[in-house]
């Protein structure tokens, strides 16, 4: 997408995209439910949150799109580190896990779909994905309507962590698979105040483009490589 606005028409551009920009975190950035062959060790639910944030009496479930059970239950632990991404994931038999640098590990594996993944606390529900393709009366749990059903061996991501439209189907896509690492669209968490003033800056510095807009690494401080990221989803294995 190359969305290109003349200096008129900031302000339409800026009421559609602020919003969008996540409103209340944690949110979920990436879960990876479909490991080529075998899952065991290889699942991963990646969070983004504000560094320092206390998930205990937080949860992620797995909710079966068939008929609305339960079907994975975690608790979660421990704090958001300085990257801001926190990540889950799932242990072997033997206690261990194949996902690099995960915070907690737990004994769970996300169904292939169609299902949904939902991030809650004793408040309720704070973030949701249903993915897949639901029948009429299958049990969607997500937010707006259902993501793409990943394929096998590839996880399903935000296209950028820090943004969410409440819209399942816009804001995740199939990826390569990126625990610990994730594009953002590179505003921090200010008032939507100093969001405003700092998307008006950038657009009018830089000019017509809002992909003048710094994206950063949460995890390295880096700019992410949002055009390696792309090309890898799109060189990423289709099937089993
Ligand atoms: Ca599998
Ligand atoms: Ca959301
Ligand atoms: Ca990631």
């Amino acid at each position: 997408m190359h969305l290109r606005c003349s200096r008129g028409g900031l302000a339409v551009l800026l009421v559609l995209f602020v919003p969008a920009l996540s409103a209340g975190l944690p949110i979920i950035s990436e879960v990876f439910y479909d490991a080529e062959g075998s899952d065991d060790g290889r699942v991963f639910v990646e969070l983004l949150g504000a560094p320092g944030t206390r998930l205990d009496g937080m949860w992620l479930e797995g909710v079966n799109g068939a008929n609305g059970a339960v079907t994975v239950h975690v608790d979660l632990s421990g704090e958001i580190g300085p990257s801001g991404l926190y990540l889950l994931a799932d242990r072997t038999g033997g206690g261990t896990s194949f996902v690099p640098g995960a915070d907690q590990i737990a004994n769970f594996d996300f169904q292939n779909g169609p299902d949904s993944v939902v991030l809650g606390s004793a408040s309720g529900v704070l973030d949701a994905v249903g993915y897949g393709s639901f029948g009429v009366i299958e049990f969607f749990a997500g937010e707006g309507s259902p993501a793409p059903d990943a394929p096998s061996g590839t996880s399903l991501a935000r296209l950028y962590a820090d943004l969410d439209s409440g819209e399942n189907s816009v804001d995740f896509a199939p990826a390569f698979p990126s625990p610990g690492s994730a594009p953002i669209w590179g505003v921090p968490e200010p008032g939507s105040a100093a969001l405003l003033a700092s998307g008006l800056a950038l657009l009018g510095a830089r000019g017509r483009s809002i992909r003048t807009v710094p994206r950063t690494s949460m995890s390295s401080g880096k700019r992410a490589p949002l055009e390696r990221t792309r090309a890898r989803r799109a060189a990423a294995p289709q099937s089993v």
